[in-house]
């Protein structure tokens, strides 16, 4: 897509996040080596505090059946790079959401993916119509690099929140002390970049303390 630009490159009809510069190509970052694709073991996997308190446990064929959505989305980095309209393709969050519910309670859930990266995002962030498990980038299948054979997107949150390879969630419950990679170190839970949610000292909800048993 075509944007009219300023001097130095940034384009100037569209609003940034605070703390934010653009960038003209995302940088592929991520921690650890990338998976090898193995599409005969890959499931996707949603447990925890699921409704009915059962694991359930989709094939690649079930995902594929989803419906497909386009979406159109920047890209935020909490190093403070964003990058412009990256365009994603694959099956909503929230259709697997239907699919596999939460219990009443439950508001966030810890999202995994391959070699033990994850991330907390809350339900409603994953009820986003916006929120998809990428398949496809601009069209073609997700590249190696960049989280085949599936990611997820939530468009607005920082973009750690998005994990690659991603291979299912666990729905968390309220005393839960499960912390994903950056939350872990110090990133915050939420993780808005439209309210700069960047640490976890921002949180406005103290941490749950844990509790001898
Ligand atoms: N599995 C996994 N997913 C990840 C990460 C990671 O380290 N491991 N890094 C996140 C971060 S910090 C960013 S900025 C984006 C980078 O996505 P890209 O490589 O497609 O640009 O991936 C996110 N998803
Ligand atoms: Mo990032």
């Amino acid at each position: 897509m075509d944007h009219a630009r300023d001097a130095a490159g940034a384009p100037l009809e569209r609003v940034l996040p605070p703390g934010q510069h653009w960038r003209a190509e995302p940088d592929v970052m991520h921690y650890g080596p990338v998976p090898r694709p193995r599409p005969d073991r890959w499931s996707f996997t949603v447990g925890g505090a699921t409704v009915d308190g059962v694991e359930h446990v989709f094939d690649w064929e079930t995902m594929a059946r989803l419906e497909v959505r386009e979406v159109v989305a920047d890209m935020h980095c909490a190093t403070r790079w964003s990058a412009l309209d990256q365009r994603w393709a694959g099956p909503r969050a929230s259709d697997v959401i239907e699919l596999a519910p939460p219990a009443p309670h439950v508001r966030e859930l810890l999202v995994f993916a391959e070699f033990g990266y994850a991330a907390n995002v809350a339900v409603d962030d994953l009820l986003s119509p916006r929120t998809v498990l990428a398949t496809h980038l601009d069209g073609e299948p997700l590249p190696r690099d960049r989280g085949a054979p599936m990611r997820l997107i939530v468009p607005h949150l920082y973009t750690w929140k998005g994990p690659k390879w991603v291979r299912g969630w666990n729905y968390l419950t309220d005393e839960s002390m499960h912390l994903g990679f950056w939350e872990q170190r110090g990133y915050h839970r939420r993780g808005d970049a439209w309210r700069q949610e960047r640490y976890a000292y921002q949180e406005v909800s103290p941490r749950p303390v844990p509790q001898d048993l």
